[in-house]
């Protein structure tokens, strides 16, 4: 009986041991596929990403081989800086993927490229000592996420990719995996606003103010989609897309178009069509008779914050 056990105990050595080596013999990586244990990868160490330098273990990893044209099926291609070999699942069902980076690290923002099949509900936890883990992420997209940066900011040992639910009929599959620095993801860009009249083009702000993963702020030099003279030839408001330079979000500009024609203004006083309208009163160029007309509108429509020019 205690030799059985002193043979029990040699053999959990010997697997602790090759598991924190990262090294698990092929006849494990074959039984995994069924069982939904982990396997064990060693990433290449190539400096910088710390995912790149993590070790990878995940739930199960489909065999090395070409599909479509790509190399497919080994945790490994999650890593190896190319968008056109990836990680594939053997199931649609619970799987995960944990990158332990050896020591604490700060994780800033992660990137996923899902290949087309992608999970419709997943999460990302990050813990220090591989027992307890804290949700940082959760998404059920209803159709495949793009390369939006996840915000992270946390300092972790271990960061885990859960996949609880598949988005298409196949076993998830992912391209690749990325961290970036804390600060250097944009996360928002600030919807600008302009203003015109009927017929003249408007003039756009030349920045927008981006916010970055780490929450801070700076203006940033925009450029503006061309506007079709048909979006200002009438009164309303419309949409302007813009690109800033280290992000894929569009900046956005909505414009609003009053009236050339001064009459009109009155209309949309009294009908209080456009809010808007109320704010810009003060520093409009109004003929007498309007501004007369305006008065004579009863008191409690005019917002009284405003005093019409003398
Ligand atoms: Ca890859």
């Amino acid at each position: 009986m205690k030799r059985t056990r002193q043979i029990i105990a040699w053999i959990l050595t010997v697997a602790i041991m090759s598991m924190s080596l990262g090294v698990i013999p092929a006849s494990a990586l074959e039984q995994t596929a069924s069982d939904g244990y982990p396997v064990g990868i060693s990433a290449v160490t190539t400096g910088g990403d710390p995912l790149q330098d993590a070790t990878i273990t995940c739930s199960s990893e489909d065999a090395d081989h070409i599909a479509n044209g790509e190399q497919t099926g080994p945790a490994k291609y999650l890593v190896d800086g190319d968008k056109k070999t990836r990680w594939a699942a053997t199931s649609r069902g619970n799987e995960w993927i944990k990158f332990d980076f050896g020591e604490p690290k700060e994780i800033g923002s992660l990137i996923i490229t899902w290949e087309t099949a992608f999970a419709s509900d997943y999460s990302i936890f990050v813990s220090n000592d591989d027992q307890e883990y804290t949700s940082v992420f959760h998404d059920t997209p209803s159709s495949k996420p793009g390369e939006t940066p996840i915000v992270i900011n946390q300092t972790c040992r271990y960061l885990k990719l859960t996949m609880d639910s598949a988005g298409t009929g196949y076993p998830y599959s992912i391209y690749e995996m990325e961290v970036r620095d804390a600060g250097t993801i944009i996360t928002d860009l600030k919807t600008a606003s302009a203003e015109t009249v009927e017929g003249i083009a408007p003039e756009l702000p030349e920045k927008v103010t981006a916010t970055y993963s780490d929450g801070k702020q700076s203006d940033l030099k925009v450029t503006w989609n061309a506007i079709p003279a048909k979006n200002y030839s009438k009164v309303g408001t419309f949409e302007v897309l813009g690109a800033v330079s280290g992000t894929d979000l569009p900046a956005k500009c909505v414009v609003t178009v009053y009236p050339a024609d001064e009459s009109q203004y009155l209309r949309l006083a009294k009908n209080r069509l456009a809010e808007e309208f109320w704010f810009h009163l003060p520093t409009m160029r109004m003929s007498r008779l309007l501004q007369k007309q305006l008065r004579r509108l009863p008191r409690k429509r005019l917002p009284w914050e405003i005093r019409l020019p003398m």
